[in-house]
């Protein structure tokens, strides 16, 4: 039985806390639960020190100096600990990266006509990234740049370049230092296979050489994969612009269907989006008693639709169980991605249907109806019309939305937010040599049971805007940040006085959303472009970065690109490196003298903002800023 301290143990979301009542209530299993369960969790596994990467193991090193310091191969504590956190690095840059070519396919089959409901929208962008891959647009259609466009990217995966194309976005300094240290990415898919041969017995046992290439490895996601993602994306649905919406599980209808879109790619959810707004579905739903169509996002997938098309945002990682436990959910549909296999056993206590589309992503207890880009349209208005006729099916006396709605602001992209100061980003840089903002900060990443939902982003974000620090926000942190309430104009009064004053001239929230977790690299291109409109680097900017709640590998690939890009970045909870002393002491201060920016772990959000006050602090007296 859990009490109500329990509860308030596990989320600071009211929604949450309401939920996890009646999931209580409806004997509803959660991850908290599931988390509990697992309790104690493996102390070798949190130190990093043991290994599976052999039939000869697994293996273990004893922490405490009285068992075996080296595996059966002979691997020590800091070969063992740089294996495993490189093949974290791998697992999140080949996710991030795995999404951007399934966009880049897309864009070749729509360039060919063979991609029904989807189009090029934003052909300025399909022009302007062509060009940066020397592709002329002169007196060409679209779908012929479109065309050799793909080819290009595509090419971007593979092994025959030096470098990739997109690093020459980075400043001059940044990329002389990525190729003094043998860390330029080359290609996209080379980079996550170097780094699985590397950490097969027997191959690197050099724990620093490791880490370097783990740290191209991030930077082909970073610079490559995530970045094709979010570019190829702005081109197929939209670039991002400002965009009001709402946010929490009361963006869920008593009295209409209610679609939820869970996951990350936008190329499923974008045709739902299409097929709800279909007059004849949408006659078709009032014909079943509803008064419409709703549709909701959850997670990254959530993030896309949101940005590019004000739909509502259901909520993030830690929330995607409990929407469902609203009893108010026709039907949810997952790509893939940070999609907890429970979900289908928790549907299954409701009329919830639970629909999977990817075809590298099955899960229990769910249907699979595979979605590609020539069948896609079709298969988005068939499924839509199956929510429909399972609205009749819902249980009244199972359904509970249990708040308001919070409204909030998002769709901040580079493009937005530069077209927002007037067409440079000059204003911005004044501001922070004024010191009304005192740098920026981008607060990132997941949920983790390990942290109360939300408690991290929230208290972080509140201090740092109160310091006149700039936020701006993505993934799960920034659901979290909306949900506070901090994403609407009025949140400005939250700020310190510069950032209000800011803030109030532009109209604009202290806390800006700029996407899903791919689109981390709008804040990293934010930051070159900073950097390179005052022909500085990166890392001697007041710019930090946080991932106050992150559970995933992509998380950590996003981290070490921050990192490997000159952005100090603060985790919240501890990555599994402390078993080795040597690897540790390189991520929280040997990479200041590499990369000019280091890790740094500290789970309280009041002493991380501490962190990053005192780093900005000292960023901006390096410029000669008060
Ligand atoms: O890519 S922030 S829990 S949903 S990994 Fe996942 Fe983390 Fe959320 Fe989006 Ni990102
Ligand atoms: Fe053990 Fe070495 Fe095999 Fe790892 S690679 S399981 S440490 S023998």
């Amino acid at each position: 039985m859990l009490t109500s301290d329990d509860i308030r143990n596990r989320t600071i979301t009211e929604d949450g806390q309401r939920m996890l009542e009646k999931a209580e209530h409806d004997q509803v299993r959660t991850v908290w639960d599931r988390y509990q369960a697992q309790l104690p969790q493996c102390g070798f596994c949190e130190l990093g020190l043991s290994c599976r990467n052999c039939a000869m193991g697994p293996c273990r090193i004893d922490p405490f100096g009285e068992g075996p310091q080296v595996g059966v191969c002979g691997a020590d504590a800091d070969i063992i600990v740089a294996r495993n956190l490189g093949r974290m690095i791998a697992a999140g840059a080949a996710s991030h990266s795995d999404h951007g070519r399934d966009l880049v396919e897309v864009l070749r089959q729509v360039a060919e006509g063979k991609a029904p409901g989807y189009q090029i929208r934003e052909e300025g962008k399909l022009r302007a990234l062509a060009a940066e891959f020397g592709i002329s647009g002169d007196g060409r259609g679209k779908e012929a740049v479109a065309l050799d466009l793909a080819e290009a990217l595509e090419e971007e995966f593979g092994t025959r370049k030096k470098e990739l194309t997109l690093v020459r976005r980075a400043p001059e300094q940044r990329r002389a230092l990525w190729t003094k240290l043998g860390i330029m990415p080359r290609g996209i898919d080379r980079e996550t296979s170097e780094m699985m041969h590397r950490t097969h017995m027997g191959v690197d046992n050099n724990w620093q050489s490791l880490l370097l290439h783990g740290l191209r490895n991030a930077l082909s996601d970073g610079w490559g994969g995530s970045l094709i993602a979010t570019e190829v994306s702005d081109i197929l649905f939209g670039v991002p612009r400002p965009v009001h919406s709402k946010v929490n599980l009361g963006v869920l209808k008593t009295d209409q269907v209610n679609i939820l879109l869970h996951g990350h790619n936008p190329i499923v959810s974008e045709m739902i989006a299409q097929a709800a707004t279909d007059d004849d579905l949408v006659a078709l739903a009032k014909a079943k008693g509803a008064a419409g169509i709703n549709l909701a996002g959850i997670c990254c997938t959530g993030n896309e639709l949101l940005m590019r098309r004000g739909i509502p945002m259901a909520g993030n990682h830690l929330t995607t169980e409990l929407a469902l436990v609203t009893g108010a959910v026709e039907m949810m549909f997952v790509d893939y991605q940070c999609i907890m296999p429970a979900l289908g056993q928790v549907a299954a206590c409701y009329h919830t249907r639970m629909i999977s589309t990817s075809d590298k992503a099955g899960f229990p207890r769910m249907e699979h109806h595979e979605f590609h880009p020539d069948n896609a349209r079709e298969l988005a208005r068939k499924l839509v019309t199956e929510a429909i006729e399972n609205y009749p099916r819902r249980v009244p006396g199972k359904v509970k939305i249990p708040v308001e709605p919070v409204d909030m602001m998002a769709g901040f992209s580079v493009e937005a937010i530069v077209a927002a100061l007037g067409g440079t980003v000059q204003p911005l840089i004044d501001a922070i040599v004024a010191g009304k903002i005192r740098g920026a900060v981008g607060v990132v990443g997941c949920n983790n049971p390990k942290i109360r939902q939300d408690y991290g982003h929230v208290n972080l974000t509140r201090k740092l805007i109160a310091h006149d620090i700039l936020v701006v926000d993505t993934g799960c942190a920034a659901v979290a940040n909306a949900r506070a309430g901090f994403k609407v104009a009025e949140a400005a009064a939250l700020a310190g006085p510069g950032l209000r004053e800011v803030c109030g001239a532009l109209g604009i929230p202290p806390v800006l959303h700029m996407g899903s977790c791919v689109d981390n690299v709008r804040i990293t291109m934010l930051a070159a472009a900073l950097a390179n409109a005052l022909k500085m680097d990166i890392s001697d900017l007041p710019l930090a970065a946080a991932a106050p709640e992150w559970y995933s590998e992509k998380a950590i690939s996003i981290g070490c690109y921050a990192v490997a890009s000159g952005i100090y970045t603060v985790l919240g909870p501890m990555p599994p490196v402390l078993g080795s002393k040597n690897v540790t002491q390189l991520l929280t201060e040997g990479l200041e003298k590499v990369v000019g920016a280091t890790f740094a772990v500290e789970p309280d959000p009041d002493l991380a903002a501490d962190l990053i006050i005192a780093h900005i602090n000292r960023k901006r007296a390096g410029l000669g800023l008060s």
